[in-house]
């Protein structure tokens, strides 16, 4: 778009004074940043507009992805660098003296979701618009976000995260005319039509209105905005009189209230069932809709609209499909089922078949009677298409949708789709291996890699601005349109000056970090101490108790070496654990007390330091990934289906300690072995183990001495305050048998560890490693990804 300064300065003012009645010294940061997300809003309006049209005049195949989970954090300046006047924009406030980084921080981060996965839809939103491909996005306007951690007493503390505050969503519009109802509960009966034609009839179901707001993503620099919509949930009018206590409203609310509620309970669980329904009925209804607007047939929807299912939370939407075509818009079933199969596409994110979402069959049905009987329907179908196919009776158990009372939602998504893909090129040899091998061998042409990516915009220019103005100045301003344009860097690799340049911008990232971790904590570190970082939610296969192995390690040598020759450490932590996760948050506690001990230990003389540092999410992300010298990406091997931090930290150039997992290995293979510090058993080796059940946790312990004495120090006093958690580590370590083989991996970790002291002193030698991370980085780009997923599985056009 185009826009000058000073147009930019009289919108803004004009807008502050009709809006808000007042003049910029008047204002608060708050009233700012609600006036400019305002007059942006005008700018970009009318793109949205001729987007929307455009498509529908043009008949575009339209992909719409849905999830459970978007996670994109802060929109203000992402939106500002995509529409071309981040820039001019910033001129413009220093022009007016107001504080552009204070007014940016007012904004809340749009946390809903909790991880890797929510993050990853809000990439693919963005690369969406940029590459220009017809996709929108699906989900749920949750009113209050993941939860906001406090540390207190060493303990997490979850406080809700009211992220609307009292501005709302400054970027949503309410489309009150797009609202649809969606059905639960009651009775169904199967009753002949006049065509004779059975159809279903509701009696004493709950009706709910759905109601979208869409929130804008725009592209970078090309004029598209595409749409994320999220569903909220109303009563109907003519059922007010239904809902006569406050009580009885709340319950309604609660629909879209939280994310991932508790579901240790069956109240808890039938919620997260009418949460995954509610969004996907009402997206397909509309979708539906909408396409028949056009005039087409609906049999042929297919060749108009894709439907992407991410992870298991949305997987009743091939059977919710099927009720809208053959009950709803009266299709013949076998039509209806290859359009189905056709339209429906699934992701799997996740090895662990534990985590593949199962629902009884008796709350399934009680929640959603018709549905059940459609999945049962394509369930014996199933079934018998595969005893006249003559496939033994495993193979039928194994991949059948119904099975001893549950319904299982993944292979509801593979059965009823057309295209499976695991996220990294490991993790989906390991689906057609082992997690889902069966229906390989049933439909190996369904199975396909997508590698993960990330939007590099939003972790260079954005969260690394003086990254960006070196690499500008080294290779020119091309990279910021055609990432690609990074591998240039790797002409520079020897060029002393250059390398010294990038080696003070990270240590610029670092400074800021240190001044956060001052106002944060009250302590001083010191920019010239390695910065060794682990930032991802909090689970017991991602191993961040491995790191803390490794630094009672560290804290032992020192104290009995005080002069121990070592490039001074700060580990640094950002995690939340899932609110039931009892070892997950005994973890944190054990990091936090571990910190105290160790931070206020002056024979420690400054080698070690240890933050955990609150409350992580997309916003601090942005200010301790550019800072970190060493990503921790320690997983065990075949448990992390891609990681996306891994490809955010090798971006702005940390070295990456990891294990074979995940896209570490094609982070790996992009960086070659001298780029990279790997360690551990691969996943052959973790394979081997489970394959010959030889691993002894308790032998490692009781014969080796370093293990001894670290694995000792959780239950003999060396940290404080952890009786009951150090007990419960140990427990898991010892008499549990060390489920994730930190202790075979721990002595491959210390050398690796070692290997990063020892690169670290060379600083020409680190500088080139990391430059070489930022040039082979734009292999990870979400929009290549995403480009992927548009031409391979959804088969769009731009
Ligand atoms: C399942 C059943 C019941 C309740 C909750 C869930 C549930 C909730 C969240 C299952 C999975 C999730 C989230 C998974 C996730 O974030 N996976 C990550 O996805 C990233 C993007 O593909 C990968 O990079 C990570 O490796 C993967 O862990």
């Amino acid at each position: 778009m185009t826009l000058t300064k000073d147009q930019f300065i009289r919108d803004f003012k004009d807008t502050l004074h009709e809006e808000q009645l007042i003049k910029v010294p008047q204002a608060t940061p708050a009233e700012l940043f609600a006036t400019l997300a305002k007059v942006i809003r005008k700018y970009y309006t009318p793109m949205w507009l001729d987007r929307n049209r455009n498509l529908t005049e043009n008949k575009e195949k339209i992909a719409y992805y849905f999830s459970i989970e978007f996670l994109p954090g802060r929109m203000l300046e992402t939106n500002l660098l995509n529409l071309g006047i981040l820039d001019l924009v910033k001129e413009g406030f220093a022009e007016l003296d107001i504080d552009f980084e204070e007014v940016k921080n007012t904004e809340h981060d749009m946390a809903l979701g909790n991880g890797g996965l929510g993050r990853l839809a809000a990439a693919f939103m963005d690369s969406l618009a940029t590459t220009g491909y017809p996709g929108f996005g699906n989900g749920l306007r949750y009113r209050y976000g993941l939860f906001k951690q406090k540390i207190i007493d060493g303990y997490q503390v979850e406080l809700p995260d009211d992220w609307f505050g009292t501005l709302g969503n400054v970027w949503e519009i309410r489309k009150d005319h797009d609202a649809v109802e969606v059905r639960l509960f009651g009775d169904v009966y199967l009753e002949m039509n006049e065509e004779g034609n059975l159809t279903p009839n509701y009696h004493n179901s709950q009706v709910l209105r759905a109601v979208p707001y869409d929130v804008p993503q725009i592209g970078f620099q090309n004029d598209v905005v595409n749409n994320l919509r999220l569903w909220d949930v109303e009563i109907p009018e003519e059922y007010e009189a239904d809902y006569p206590t406050v009580a009885s409203r709340r319950a309604i609310e609660d629909i879209t209230a939280i994310l991932y509620p508790d579901d240790s309970t069956l109240e808890g669980k039938q919620l997260r069932l009418i949460q995954e329904y509610f969004m996907t009925s009402a997206g397909l209804q509309t979708i539906i809709q909408n396409y028949l607007k056009q005039g087409l047939p609906l049999e042929a929807i297919y060749e108009k609209v894709s439907v992407h299912i991410n992870d298991t939370h949305p997987a009743v939407a091939p059977a919710e499909f099927m009720r809208l075509l053959v009950d709803e818009y009266g299709l013949e079933w076998d039509s209806a089922w290859t359009a189905t199969v056709k339209t429906m596409s699934y992701t799997n994110h996740t090895i662990l078949s534990e985590a593949l979402e199962k629902w009884d069959a008796e709350l399934f049905k009680k929640v959603l009677p018709r549905v059940y009987q459609i999945i049962l329907e394509i369930d014996n179908r199933f079934v018998a298409d595969l005893g006249r196919a003559g496939y033994d009776a495993d193979v039928v158990n194994y991949t059948r949708i119904v099975k001893d009372d549950q319904i299982h939602m993944a292979n509801l998504a593979i059965i009823a789709g057309h295209s499976v893909n695991g996220v990294a090129k490991l993790h989906t040899e390991l689906l057609k291996e082992d997690t889902l091998r069966s229906f390989y061998r049933l439909y190996p042409e369904k199975f396909n890699n997508k590698t993960n990516g990330i939007v590099q915009r939003r972790w260079t220019q954005i969260a690394a601005p003086e990254l960006s103005g070196a690499i500008d100045q080294v290779i020119g301003t091309g990279w910021r349109k055609d990432i690609h344009e990074l591998e240039g860097l790797t002409t520079y690799l020897d060029d002393k000056e250059v390398l010294d340049n990038f080696y003070q911008v990270k240590q610029d990232a670092k400074g800021r970090l240190a001044s956060y971790i001052k106002e944060t904590t009250g302590f001083d570190v010191s920019t010239d101490a390695i910065f060794d970082v682990q930032v991802k939610r909090l689970h017991a296969y991602k191993r961040q108790l491995l790191n803390v192995l490794h630094i009672i390690k560290l804290y032992l040598d020192l104290k009995d070496n005080p002069d121990k020759d070592m490039i001074p450490r700060v580990f640094i932590f950002g995690a939340k654990a899932a609110p039931g996760y009892h070892f997950a948050k005994s973890v944190i506690k054990i990091i936090n007390e571990l910190a105290k001990l160790i931070n206020n230990d002056d024979s420690l003389q400054g080698k070690l330091k240890v933050f955990f540092l609150e409350n992580y999410n997309v916003s601090l992300a942005e200010l301790i990934i550019p800072a970190a010298d060493v990503s921790e990406q320690i997983s065990l091997a075949s448990k992390e289906a891609s990681g996306t931090s891994n490809m955010k930290f090798m971006m702005t150039g940390a070295i990456t300690l990891a294990t074979l997992d995940g896209a570490n290995i094609e982070i790996k293979d992009e960086v070659g072995d001298d780029n990279i510090v790997i360690f551990g058993m691969d996943k052959d080796a973790v394979y081997a183990h489970y394959q010959a059940n030889d691993y002894h946790s308790r032998d490692l312990y009781e014969s080796d001495a370093t293990i001894h004495r670290v694995v000792d120090s959780f239950v003999n006093g060396t940290i404080p305050n952890i009786q009951s958690e150090g007990m419960e580590i140990y427990e898991a370590l010892i008499q549990h048998n060390d489920e994730y083989f930190l202790l075979e991996d721990f002595h491959s970790y210390v050398q690796a560890q070692e290997k990063v002291d020892a690169l670290y002193r060379d600083k020409d030698k680190w500088a080139r490693m990391s430059l070489n991370n930022i040039a082979k980085s734009h292999k990870f780009t979400s929009d290549d990804t995403i480009s992927q997923y548009a031409e391979e599985i959804w088969e769009l056009k731009k």
